[in-house]
């Protein structure tokens, strides 16, 4: 099993993952402004906690995976900064209640946590993947939302996705099946709460 057969096994949880009203209304700059502002600061909420499962994922890593890990850590501590910025210039707040919806998403990466390397590969994958997918499928986007597509539709990020993808394909390679079905799982539950998220945008504006 590999990264690809994953995605082409479960094709239409991964369309529902990385397709969504929200992305086509951003690429037109239709949104809703509340829904947007919900993604911004929720995605924050959970880009700390994921910065966490970063440095979780990097504790369990063989050597040879450290150094595209640690180079995804630096970019999640600047990626903060930038969350911020686009937070303050908004005049929004970040320090308030995760959704229960992000919430779900922070307790998965938790329980992930306890998992094998394998498993914690292919979920990290999953999650850099499916943004990288999202930002990319609507096409070119209007500004100011751009900006946002940039940041995970670039030619740069999608090179560390697919590195990220040759540490998951490696690590799955040497696992039994018991693992490699975790990973599955995983993956699919990845799949299952992107799609939430988008939703959860959606609902708190009109998009
Ligand atoms: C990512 C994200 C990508 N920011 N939010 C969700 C809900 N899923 C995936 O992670 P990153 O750290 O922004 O590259």
């Amino acid at each position: 099993m590999t990264c690809e057969e994953l995605i082409a096994l479960h094709e239409a949880a991964w369309r529902d993952a990385t397709r969504h009203p929200f992305l086509d209304a951003c690429a037109d700059a239709r949104i809703d402004v509340e829904a947007f502002h919900t993604w911004l600061v929720q995605d924050y909420l959970f880009v700390v906690e994921f910065t966490r499962f970063a440095a979780r994922v990097l504790n369990t890593a063989p050597v040879p995976h450290m150094a595209v890990l640690i180079g995804g850590i630096t970019a999640l501590g600047d990626e903060l900064a930038w969350f911020r910025a686009k937070a303050a210039a908004r005049s929004l707040t970040l320090g308030v209640a995760r959704h229960p919806t992000c919430d779900r998403y922070v307790s998965f990466m938790e329980q992930v946590f306890r998992e094998p390397y394998a498993v914690q590969a292919v979920a990290f994958w999953a999650i850099e993947k499916a943004y990288n997918d999202a930002w990319r499928l609507p096409g070119p986007m209007t500004p100011p939302y751009d900006e946002f597509a940039d940041r995970w539709g670039s030619p740069g990020f999608t090179e560390y996705v697919e590195l990220l993808e040759t540490q998951a394909d490696e690590a799955l390679a040497g696992a039994p099946a018991e693992i490699r079905s975790g990973a599955e799982g995983a993956f699919l539950e990845v799949a299952g709460l992107e799609r939430m998220f988008w939703q959860m945008a959606v609902d708190a504006g009109i998009v």
